[in-house]
């Protein structure tokens, strides 16, 4: 790429796993390198701002420990660079096919399982993988680990995963915020929300088991017990009807309100909420008589709250409440947790080879991948173990729940494990071979984006640097190797893209790249369903069809409310357990940058100064948390923005940077969540100790 020789300034997008998918201005410098990333002004959502580690992106793109050269193991697993040596790319791919091709001749290609999650959110570097599985129908991935929980339960009861514009926050007078952090997660909604309280007053309500940064921020925060948030929305849910803050007009026209649901919400009582969430019954209260009293309330509902056991229920109960009040029918009223789906009008058969999907290939649960390596039955049943691997844009050997068997399977000699990547993860420590992967800034691709409502078109700002290759370039060639016909690898990327927008009907994309995004809002009509709910009859459902939603659909409550199926303390367990995420990490993604490292000093547990005195414990002692999966030893931080019996470790950290080795999600379960599975990361009880 011709290079100029001055700095200039070229438009992107932030490819991390995040609602907010800034649109970037990104400098780039006279050397070819790039400089400062800011967030684009012109944009109306991203508004000029970006989160401090994107900001300081130039430090991990060119970081001295990004992956350059395609590398073979040559020794220990799990050890790092020193156990590899470096191979052409040639010797790479040929060794890639080849292990693939060896596990196929020997137990079938359900036997090999390409893997992949959405280290990058550009669809065709991301679900370009998809190509290939389907090709050779290669065992197909259930992509639990982040959304699942979240979408069966605004799907029960409002239908399609859409809701309001977030830009209508600013014509909001109350944002409550539940169940998610985005000053540390998605920055930009706090640019939104900053605009509503500056500009009309509005009041920030935050529902979170600790003091995050949000919560901080908050006028008022209900800081409950994990896991009890159902109980929390169906006790605001009486106190509206009690005191007359529903919309019975409303509910008779746009719900399937009836006798059932009014005597049930009767029976839920801020008292009996109370005992249940650790709320007082005034706090309770007062949340319920503002929410009530405000038409133009903006419920921004995170993901944090549903990675429960019953998380779907909670997001159902929450949702519910727009629906009482009536809060949908105004402006800046209603509730968004995604737009995501959004986009599902266009069509990716191209980008993902579904023309070649077969729906006879067996499907594994990817937040399952432990139990899975380690030959569970309940995920093979009869079928040929896991013994190949491709991954992409994932790490699962930290990010995965149940991680001692993570870690097992992948120690596993039986199995070939090809990781492309970035960095030296702990997963491609485990690899046999390693493929070098370029970042966003070097290869093009579209985003979509759950956090609002623009389509992106990027192309590269750098050239690749090292000999990295991208995505798509990789899986391409492999395909050649193994021997698979799609026209989606005959085309480079930019190609595939020109043809996604040309045969969806969507603008040129020479254009879109012109005008850098296409806007994908709806009208206020639609945004707010007041032409109905995307359900067959045309409402929103407080008595959702859980059974159809799931094989585990049946044990979930007919009503909005608490479902009391999480993993709840004990005599044995005595805590609860929250793996919020960390402001300066994006899942282990930035986890290997100096400024990050240093700001989040080390993996610490929050623990209550009043639990902590009980138990002999100072800041900064050594503490074990356990249970009957694991232990993990890391430093105590007391903390008093938690009530007594909650524990917080903010995650994800590489499993070296604990004591013994072996991070957090040695703690969390695998467990398969109602109805439709879905990883429980905020749901664990634990023991605490203080470590000799
Ligand atoms: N800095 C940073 N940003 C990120 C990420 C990151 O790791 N770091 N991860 C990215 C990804 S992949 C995603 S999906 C999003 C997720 O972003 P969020 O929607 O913010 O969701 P979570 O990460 O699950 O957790 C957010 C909050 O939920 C709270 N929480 C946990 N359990 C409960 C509960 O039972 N009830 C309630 N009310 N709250 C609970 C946690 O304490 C935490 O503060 O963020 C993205 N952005
Ligand atoms: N305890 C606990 N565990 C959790 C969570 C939690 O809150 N608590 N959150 C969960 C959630 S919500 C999620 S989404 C998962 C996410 O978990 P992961 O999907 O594993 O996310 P990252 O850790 O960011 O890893 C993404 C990897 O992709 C690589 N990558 C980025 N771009 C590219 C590319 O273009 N090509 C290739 N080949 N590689 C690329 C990066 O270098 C990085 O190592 O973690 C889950 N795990
Ligand atoms: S807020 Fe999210 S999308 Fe925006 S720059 Fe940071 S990680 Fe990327
Ligand atoms: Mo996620």
């Amino acid at each position: 790429m011709p290079l100029d020789n001055k700095a200039i300034t070229l438009p992107s997008v932030c490819p991390h796993d995040c609602p907010s998918v800034c649109a970037l201005d990104v400098e780039r410098l006279p050397d070819g390198k790039i400089g400062k990333v800011r967030g684009a002004k012109s944009n109306s959502y991203t508004a000029g701002v970006v989160c401090a580690k994107v900001a300081r992106y130039s430090e991990r793109v060119h970081h001295p420990e990004r992956l350059l050269k395609p590398l073979r193991r040559v020794g220990k697993k799990g050890v790092g660079i020193s156990e590899f040596e470096e191979i052409s790319w040639d010797e790479a791919l040929d060794a890639v096919a080849d292990g693939l091709i060896k596990a196929e001749q020997k137990l079938g290609p359900e036997t090999v399982w390409p893997y992949f999650y959405a280290g990058t959110m550009g669809w065709v570097q991301r679900d370009g993988i998809e190509r290939l599985r389907h090709a050779k129908k290669y065992s197909r991935q259930y992509s639990t680990i982040c959304i699942t929980l979240a979408d069966a339960g605004w799907n029960a009861g409002v239908g399609e995963k859409r809701g309001l514009d977030p830009r209508e926050m600013a014509s909001s007078n109350l944002i409550v915020m539940w169940g998610g952090n985005p000053v540390s997660t998605q920055v930009n909604v706090m640019t939104h929300i900053a605009k509503a309280r500056k500009e009309r007053g509005a009041k920030l309500v935050v529902v979170d088991p600790y003091r995050t940064g949000t919560a901080e921020a908050a006028d008022m925060h209900l800081q409950l017990r994990p896991g009890t948030d159902g109980a929390l929305a169906a006790a605001v849910g009486h106190v509206l009807l009690r005191d007359q803050h529903c919309d019975r007009a409303y509910l008779a026209r746009f719900t399937d309100w009836d006798d059932e649901i009014e005597d049930h919400y009767k029976t839920c009582t801020p008292a009996w909420a109370s005992e249940i969430t650790g709320l007082s019954v005034e706090e309770i209260e007062s949340f319920a008589k503002l929410y009530g009293q405000t038409k133009r309330s903006f419920l921004r509902l995170g993901y944090g709250f549903t990675r429960s056991r019953n998380g779907a229920a909670n997001m159902q109960a929450a949702a519910c409440l727009p629906a009482i009040t009536g809060a949908w029918q105004y402006e800046g009223g209603g509730a968004l947790y995604s737009n995501s789906g959004m986009y599902n009008s266009v069509d990716k058969t191209l980008i993902m080879g579904l023309d070649n999907l077969d729906t006879s290939v067996r499907v594994l649960d990817q937040s399952r991948i432990g139990p899975i390596l380690t030959g569970d039955k309940r995920d093979l049943g009869d079928g040929p173990p896991v013994t190949a691997l491709f991954i992409q844009n994932t790490n699962p050997v930290v990010v995965c729940p149940e991680s001692n068997k993570v870690r097992e399977g992948f120690l596993r000699d039986d199995i070939f494990i090809a990781v492309h990547e970035q960095f030296m993860t702990d997963t491609a420590a485990m690899a046999d071979i390693i493929l070098p992967a370029t970042t966003s800034m070097e290869h093009d691709d579209i985003y979509g984006s759950g956090g609002h409502t623009h389509f992106h078109v990027t192309r590269k700002v750098i050239d690749p640097i090292g000999d990295c290759r991208s995505n798509h370039e990789v899986n391409s060639a492999l395909a050649k190797r193994l021997g698979i016909e799609h026209e989606g690898f005959d085309m480079d990327a930019w190609t595939v893209i020109e043809e996604t927008f040309k045969r969806n009907g969507l603008k040129d994309a020479n254009q879109v790249l012109e005008d850098r995004w296409i806007d994908f809002a709806l009208p206020f009509e639609e945004a707010h369903f007041l032409k109905g709910f995307p359900q067959p009859e045309g409402r929103f459902r407080f008595k959702p069809d859980w059974p159809s939603m799931g094989p585990l659909g049946d044990k979930m409550p007919k009503l909005p409310g608490y479902f009391d199926y999480y993993d709840q303390k004990s005599e044995k367990h005595p805590f609860r357990l929250v793996t919020a995420p960390a402001r300066q990490f994006l899942n282990t993604s930035f986890t290997e940058t100096a400024s990050s490292l240093k700001k989040e000093g080390r993996p610490q547990a929050k623990v209550h100064p009043d639990q902590a005195s009980e138990l002999g414990i100072s800041a900064g002692d050594m503490v074990i948390l356990g249970n009957d999966q694991g232990q993990v030893r890391l430093h105590a931080e007391l903390f008093s923005g938690l009530q007594k019996d909650t524990i917080v470790v903010e995650s994800i950290w590489p499993n070296a940077a604990f004591n013994d080795g072996m991070g957090i999600n040695a703690l969390t379960s695998a467990e398969v969540a109602p109805p439709n599975g879905g990883a429980v990361f905020h749901d664990t009880a634990v023991w605490l100790k203080k470590s000799n």
